[in-house]
């Protein structure tokens, strides 16, 4: 692809202005000039190839041309006759250049907005710009236009016609048969037909140039003919650049495919660039590698972005209302699945105000997604999924987590999203609990499942997941024990362990005070927290102290004094546990807690309170919301279920129904 800019015209229209200069040399703003702009948008586009026609001023043309320093090959041809002819004339003197090539030819007193230029780049097939909204002018260019096709070009045609601009796209075998015609034009002994528009030799081609007419609509293209065209020009482009445009970005690995859109929102005006908060990644897709504020120093360094913002949600609407921004601009995948409603809120924010959506087709890219797998690979290491937990309590204030047992319950626990009106929610971690791996196990959950077991089931889960683990720690065990637990887990990348305040043969904390259960004293537990605080390595791992006071019906004060005291012993988080269907003295607990206490983050279980919405949990200052049973007691009854269905059936064809397909079963696992 070569571009063809023509330049031999005198401009005698723009009087002092084309006096000592040629015309393309004129000044359109402080930092351009029609040909510095033309060839820039040339340039970005990625050819390398100009041929331009020259006439007057050709050597202070040419050195204008290398002052700009662009990575541009551009061959200068002069036209000796530029005072007696026309720019058909230029163009048959640069034919040898211009054969057998894809061309983009456009005249060099036109100056258009980016988009005319990616538009006409972009055209699958020869094209000349014209515009149905604009008036037909009296004087310049105007293009017959049936069905779609240009049929002739001139300034004295007026039916059937639309204002035309001087810019094509010509694919090589549509352009030959044009160039043809005017080397025939030149070739012949008529002066005339050397002195008229080159658009008068394809005029006898009768459209059999394939030229189809690019309909512009509003987009500002418009050639500099007079001081007047200047002013209106120059008045134009001030508004063009003082145009903002949207774009919101998830990701922090940077690739091609991004630079790619950037670049192509850039050259739409001033890009304001969103970078969605770490909380709206965090259930979007995962957490992310780098924190916002290296994110938005990311951005900040790329070249065409103006400004970066943060937007705190996928909902664009936020910053659409604070920046009015004149674009917003987005791949076009989100035309389908879970993002369709929040293109759908901006395509009616954007409405509300004039502002306009650009989708770029959507490549997925190779390069990302391995880059995404190395990123989830290394999110499994236990050096970055131990201290996630800690980072996703900062973050997000409150955070979820479902029990998992082994590595397919572990993989619900990991993949499973949910999208409601545009937002993501997933679960942040996961809960290794005793009830569900001992029940797993076929055994009761009395700490009979011995550490070697729960650690392979830790083991198993992880091997298949990234999300940060809570160890259900029981009792933690004798102290001489717990400190090597604490290594082990600390070592395995597990981020938290949570011990209950009980001694003795451990039942599970449902069972309330139906069984008989020991809480340990104050004294004993706190001695605990302060061994596995010491035993521990790093500073990710967590020691949560659990109190049963309220499962023991001890009262509200003994679980209080207890939680003061497991703090001051140095357990990171505190569990307070109950099995009323009410969660009033949880609430109250918190609540109480939370006027010593602001930082500690406190864990729940709702089991029994299970109306409680993780909303009101934040509310009241819970930050960490355990699921600890619902996969097991889900599936078994499905299990059970089926087992049933295939004895009273005799065979398993009614069973079938409620099961998941053979085909889905097996692909539910990657392969590597
Ligand atoms: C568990 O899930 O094992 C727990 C929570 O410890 S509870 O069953 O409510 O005691
Ligand atoms: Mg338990």
């Amino acid at each position: 692809m070569k571009a063809l800019i023509l330049n031999s015209g005198t401009g005698s229209r723009m009087a002092s202005l084309t006096s000592e200069r040629p015309k393309c040399m004129t000044e359109i703003s402080a930092r351009e000039t029609i040909l510095s702009r033309q060839l820039k948008a040339v340039s970005e586009a990625g050819i390398t190839e100009v041929v331009m026609t020259t006439g007057a001023f050709d050597s202070m043309l040419i050195s204008y041309c290398n002052s700009l320093e662009l990575p541009l090959h551009i061959t200068y041809v002069k036209n000796p006759f530029y005072e007696r002819t026309n720019y058909i004339y230029s163009i048959y003197c640069a034919k040898e250049y211009l054969k057998n090539e894809d061309i983009i030819l456009m005249h060099g007193d036109l100056v258009f907005e980016n988009m005319v230029f990616d538009e006409v780049f972009a055209s699958e097939m020869s094209c000349m710009t014209v515009s149905s909204t604009l008036d037909l002018p009296e004087k310049d260019f105007k293009a017959v236009v049936r069905n779609g096709k240009v049929e002739k070009v001139g300034i004295e045609f007026f039916d059937d016609a639309m204002a035309a601009q001087p810019l094509y796209k010509l694919l090589k075998d549509d352009w030959n048969k044009w160039l043809d015609a005017i080397v025939a034009y030149c070739e012949s002994d008529d002066e005339a037909k050397k002195k008229c528009y080159a658009e008068n030799a394809l005029n006898e081609l009768n459209g059999a140039a394939n030229i189809t007419a690019l309909d512009l609509h509003d987009l500002f293209c418009a050639e500099v003919d007079d001081p007047d065209d200047l002013a209106a020009v120059s008045s134009k482009l001030r508004d063009i650049e003082a145009r903002k445009v949207y774009m919101c970005f998830s990701t922090d690995m940077i690739h091609s495919g991004h630079i790619t859109i950037i670049r192509k929102a850039a050259r739409l005006g001033k890009l304001i660039v969103g970078v969605l908060s770490d909380e709206a990644v965090c259930s979007y897709k995962r957490f992310p590698l780098l924190p916002f504020s290296e994110r938005k120093a990311m951005f900040e360094n790329i070249s065409g972005v103006y400004s970066v913002v943060e937007q705190k949600e996928l909902s664009y609407r936020e910053n659409l209302e604070k920046y009015r921004p004149d674009y917003v601009v987005h791949g076009d995948d989100w035309l389908e699945g879970f993002q369709r409603p929040i293109r759908d809120e901006v395509v009616s924010v954007l409405e509300g105000y004039g502002g306009s959506l650009v989708e770029f087709p959507y490549s997925s890219d190779d390069i990302y997604e391995e880059l995404e797998k190395r990123a989830r690979a290394e999110m499994s290491m236990p050096f970055m999924r131990r201290a996630r937990l800690k980072k996703a309590i900062a973050m997000k204030g409150t955070i979820s987590a479902i029990e998992a047992h082994s590595g397919l319950t572990g993989l619900i626990a990991e993949n499973t999203v949910v999208y409601q009106n545009g937002a993501a929610r997933q679960f942040d971690a996961m809960w290794i609990s005793s009830l569900c791996d001992s029940t797993a196990k076929g055994k009761p959950d009395i700490e009979l499942v011995d550490m070697t077991s729960r650690l392979r089931t830790v083991d198993d889960i992880m091997e298949v997941t990234t999300k940060p683990v809570i160890f259900d720690g029981d009792t933690g065990g004798l102290t001489e024990h717990f400190v090597y637990t604490v290594r082990t887990l600390e070592r395995m990348g597990v981020s938290m362990i949570i011990i209950e305040d009980k001694t003795g043969l451990k039942k599970n904390s449902l069972f309330g005070t139906d069984v008989q259960q020991t809480q340990a004293s104050i004294p004993d537990f706190c001695e605990k927290i302060r061994a596995g605080k010491k035993a521990q390595k790093t500073a990710d791992f967590m020691i949560c102290a659990r109190i049963e006071s309220l499962i023991l019906e001890q009262g509200m004060e003994d679980a209080l004094e207890r939680a003061f005291a497991f703090t001051d012993a140095g357990a990171d988080a505190i569990m307070i546990h109950s099995r009323k269907k009410e969660p009033a003295e949880i609430f109250e607990f918190v609540e109480e807690f939370r006027k010593r206490d602001k930082v500690t983050p406190i864990v729940v279980v709702p089991t029994s309170f299970n109306t409680v919405t993780e909303e009101e949990f934040r509310e009241r200052g819970v930050n960490v919301v355990i699921y600890a049973n619902q996969l097991t007691r889900s599936g078994f009854p499905a299990m059970q279920n089926a087992a049933k269905m295939i004895l009273e059936h005799h065979r398993a064809k009614e069973c079938d129904d409620i099961c998941m397909s053979f085909k889905d079963i097996i692909r539910l696992i990657p392969e590597e």
